[in-house]
């Protein structure tokens, strides 16, 4: 019943073209297409060229006007500068509006969304992609806020909405770090699910965040931070807090965060930051005590760091206690206990509990473990969660690495699967949108990257069982057998090759531990080492006993006692996070998605740079031409009958100033009176679509010509038509 009302109410929105509507149209007007370029890329003449695609990107850019679609893909490139796009009477403007009618936007996009699933019921999710800095994140923003201002409200509404909004700040203080390409660079992957009920309001959602790269917590590159809630809460902190945390207000006396050598960041502000984190927590959920157990972690993560190990004939011992005093009182375990763990691993045989020694370098990793371990786990459960109702709207965000560890193998081959996910329903819409209308639809051709994605994930053959066999084989398995099985088993496959294999310019850029993929972006080197390691990702079964008898409540949540009982070897990384893939692939399949592919301009970070061979780079890799010729395929150009007539009935005098009869009458009476050859246009059950944008234009500039005319005899006095 409530269902009902809610889309009756939607499904009377008028469908009018708006003043602002008839100037975003007329930027399709030959003189202003010559200087801003088409807002649509469907709209190109030469469709197939990548350089005029990017001079059509280029142009606008120079403009500032960093959105122009692809159908309805949206391309956004970062301005590196703030823009006055995004005022409430920005939102405003988008507000209920059919996409075409206003210039491109985030907002477009969020709006059509949001209408979708209000008036067809469907559920939507908004794909967010581009490489690191291109400006995902803040599109996730931007979207998550023109939700807040523009849904309706009401009190119990406005603590989703808060909530909402505020899981962005603490987010990104634990998940976010400065890497050398982004100042605020986000080192997970991000799912977010908002839910509305009938009327539209946001009644609750829940964020699900995966493959942190929780590498970063115990070493960064040069240039680059650990997470920023460290620094965070080291500059910003309380003296009164940091005295109970037993932390010194200098990050530089901290293991974790010397690595980078880059203790601050220009256009970072630690202690704000802190300030809108402290505040965002209680916001999101967590009361004075759960905060307290939460900073509590975040400093044994560093006191971890500075425990330092020496030790005689090899077996490592801790040298000072310093450290495990704080871990102790601050995790509520044991001391005692903790220091065996942190330097010995327990070996059951023959029934009996053993413990054997670990050397320093096993120890050191046996640390460094814990440090990921308990840093990861905890920022697992840290996010709003507050389900109510079905979930109907997701934001997804991800990133392609072109650099080559564990971790971004993992990221590369989520993108992989999400660009399989994308061809396939882009063309599933088109074809479902041309039967819908009951036009004929031509098959494309396009590459499909399932050959890829098979090479990664096959049973028993694919990249993942590979790896995952090498970890569970005893003995000698390391890095290398690894690769060396790769070769042996995908040696000859169309997207793989490895020094040993490759051809002698190819081997001039690889190294002997790398293997080289052929991503549908492109290619990517990947260096074996750690591989094993971070695929295991194991963690000595007694430290996982010492954080399971902990009084801290976060952490009990985050190491089950089952895990202790379960004899069974935990699932690897990778196969964990296959399976968590292929259900996410599952929950975007039953959802009707939106798309908005990020680029980034230069990397430089700076406005108004626009490099040609970075952004081709992300054309190709973002597959926006692939995009384009599916898009283009059949028809350049659709429009919903009402949408067309009104804005070219002036240019029929059977049309003008009114059509009485039926809406696709009037276009054909239209579309005949302006000469357009019938291989130029079908005619729809709804729309028009009309095949080249040539046909369009023509009759945008007679339009054009027409006001010109009109204003011309209006002056001189003239009534009526002609
Ligand atoms: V990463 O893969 O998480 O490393 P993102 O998320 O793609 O990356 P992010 O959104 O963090 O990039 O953008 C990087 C920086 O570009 C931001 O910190 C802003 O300074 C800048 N940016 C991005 N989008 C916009 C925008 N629409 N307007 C102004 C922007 N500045
Ligand atoms: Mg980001």
């Amino acid at each position: 019943m409530t269902d009902k009302v809610s889309h009756l109410v939607l499904s009377v929105l008028p469908q009018v073209v708006s003043t602002d509507g008839v100037r975003a149209m007329m930027e399709s007007a030959l003189t202003a297409r010559d200087r801003v370029g088409v807002q649509d890329f469907v709209l190109l003449e030469n469709f197939t060229s990548e350089a005029a695609f990017i001079e059509n990107l280029r142009k606008r850019f120079k403009e500032n006007l960093i959105y122009t679609y692809i159908g309805s893909v949206l391309v956004s490139v970062n301005p590196y500068k703030e823009l006055e796009i995004y005022t409430k009477n920005h939102m405003e403007r988008y507000r209920g509006v059919n996409f075409y009618e206003v210039s491109p936007h985030i907002y477009a996009v969020a709006d059509n969304s949001y209408r979708s699933m209000r008036s067809e019921r469907k559920d939507q999710c908004i794909l967010i992609s581009g490489e690191s800095g291109a400006g995902k994140t803040e599109a996730s923003k931007k979207i998550l806020q023109y939700y807040a201002v523009t849904c309706p409200a009401s009190e119990q509404v406005q603590t989703v909405k808060d909530r909402l909004l505020q899981s962005n700040p603490v987010l990104e203080a634990f998940g976010n770090a400065k890497t050398l390409r982004n100042d605020n660079s986000s080192r997970f992957g991000k799912y977010m699910d908002i839910q509305f009920d009938f009327k539209g309001a946001p009644v609750g959602g829940h964020i699900i965040n995966y493959l942190l790269e929780k590498s970063r917590v115990v070493h960064q590159n040069h240039g680059e931070r650990n997470f920023h809630i460290f620094y965070q809460l080291i500059e910003g902190g309380e003296e009164d807090l940091l005295r109970r945390l037993g932390l010194e207000r200098n990050p530089q006396q901290y293991q974790y965060l010397v690595k980078g050598n880059c203790p601050k960041v220009s256009s970072i502000n630690d202690r704000s930051d802190w300030k809108v984190v402290r505040k965002a927590l209680s916001v999101i959920g967590f009361n004075e005590d759960d905060v307290e157990e939460l900073l509590n972690i975040i400093a044994s993560v560093l006191h971890l760091g500075n425990v330092q190990y020496g030790g005689e004939e090899g077996n490592a011992c801790i040298t000072s206690d310093t450290q495990i005093k704080y871990l102790a009182r601050l995790l509520g375990v044991n001391g005692a206990v903790l220091t065996e763990a942190l330097t010995h691993k327990k070996i059951i045989a023959k029934g009996e509990e053993l413990m054997s020694p670990l050397n320093l370098e096993q120890a050191s990793s046996a640390r460094d473990a814990l440090s990921k371990a308990v840093y990861g786990r905890t920022f697992i459960i840290l996010k709003f969660k507050n389900t109510q109702q079905r979930s109907v709207d997701g934001l997804l965000s991800s990133h392609f690495y072109l650099c080559c560890s564990f971790e971004q193998f993992c990221i590369n081959y989520c993108n992989e699967k999400l660009q399989q996910l994308f061809i396939e329903l882009t063309l599933k819409s088109e074809q479902e949108e041309y039967e819908a209308e009951g036009i004929t639809w031509e098959p494309v051709q396009y590459f499909n990257n399932k050959i890829i994605c098979d090479l990664v994930e096959e049973k028993f053959k694919g990249i993942i069982s590979i790896l995952d066999e090498e970890c569970l084989r005893p003995g000698d398995a390391s890095d290398i057998t690894f690769l060396e099985k790769l070769e042996d088993i995908v040696g000859g496959h169309p997207h793989f090759v490895t020094h040993k294999l490759a051809d002698a310019k190819t081997r001039k850029v690889m190294g002997r531990d790398e293997f080289r993929l052929q991503h549908y972006a492109g290619e990517v080197n990947y260096n074996v080492n750690g591989f094993l390691d971070k695929n295991n990702d194991l963690l000595f079964r007694n430290l996982k006993e010492v954080m399971c008898m902990s009084e801290n409540k976060i952490l009990t949540q985050c190491f089950d006692r089952e895990e202790l009982s379960d004899k069974k070897r935990p699932d690897t990384v990778t196969t964990q996070f296959k399976a968590s893939l292929a259900k996410l692939m599952e929950i975007l399949m039953s959802k009707e998605p939106s798309y908005v592919r990020c680029i980034k301009p230069n990397d430089s970070k700076q406005a108004g740079r626009f490099d040609e061979v970075l952004i081709r780079h992300q054309v190709k890799y973002l597959g926006l031409m692939e995009n384009l010729r599916v898009r283009r395929a059949g028809f350049a150009y659709r429009r919903r009958y009402e949408v067309f007539l009104q804005r070219y009935k002036s240019l029929c005098p059977d049309t003008w100033p009114n059509w009485q009869g039926k809406l696709s009458e009037g276009v054909a009476v239209l579309v005949k009176h302006l000469g357009y050859k019938p291989e130029e246009y079908k005619l729809g059950r709804s729309k028009i679509f009309i095949r080249f944008p040539k046909t369009l234009f023509a009759t945008e500039d007679a339009l054009e010509t027409r006001k010109h005319s009109l204003a011309t005899k209006l002056q001189a006095g003239w009534r009526g038509y002609s």
